[in-house]
């Protein structure tokens, strides 16, 4: 059968586990011979956005610019993984407005702060904390939860791999695979 193209866009809180999730989801789509390409800070900060850093106007020019480059991905036929923060709900409605009805793919990791700021893998919560690090969203920058994204991946009570099946189930659920 063939691919149908989509955009999964994943947000949530730095430490919530999207891109953890994420690289799954990507890995079990490779397994079944899909094209796919992941976007994520790694790729993309140190590239093309390293003119960018984390004020609320740098993170809307940051996601605007993953948006359009995820739209041209889905014109070339892949399946695109996005991971940002993209704290800011009109932001993800912009980039959600790029893409025609059923191929932009909202999924909420939801993390509550207490739980992201306790695993802390990268030691920035502490930081933040600690006045070392300004705009830090959860602490000094606001998170918008998302009101009706497409999948709600509650992480607490689920492993990544769980968690990364309900993604695979949904994008069968929906004909995307
Ligand atoms: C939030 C920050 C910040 C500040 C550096 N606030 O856990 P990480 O390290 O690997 O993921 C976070 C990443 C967030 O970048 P995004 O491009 O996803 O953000 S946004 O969508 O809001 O533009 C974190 C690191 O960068 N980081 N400083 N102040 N996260």
């Amino acid at each position: 059968k063939h691919q149908q193209p989509r955009c999964l866009w994943f947000t949530g809180l730095s430490g919530s586990g999207k891109s953890t999730i994420a690289n799954i989801v990507e890995k079990q789509l490779l397994a079944m011979g899909r094209h796919t390409y992941l976007l994520d800070g790694d790729n993309v900060r140190h590239g093309l956005n390293k003119d960018l850093g984390f004020t609320d106007a740098d993170r809307v020019e940051n996601i605007r610019r993953v948006a359009e480059v995820a739209r041209l991905m889905v014109d070339a036929g892949l399946i695109v993984l996005v991971s940002f923060i993209s704290p800011f709900r009109a932001e993800r409605r912009l980039a959600r407005d790029l893409f025609a009805e059923g191929e932009f793919v909202e999924t909420y990791v939801d993390t509550p702060l207490a739980l992201a700021e306790q695993r802390d893998p990268k030691g920035l919560y502490a930081k933040a904390r600690a006045g070392e690090i300004m705009n830090f969203t959860g602490i000094d920058s606001p998170y918008e939860p998302p009101e009706h994204a497409e999948l709600v991946l509650t992480t607490a009570d689920a492993t990544p791999e769980q968690l990364a099946q309900r993604v695979i189930d949904h994008l069968k659920d929906v004909g995307a695979l």
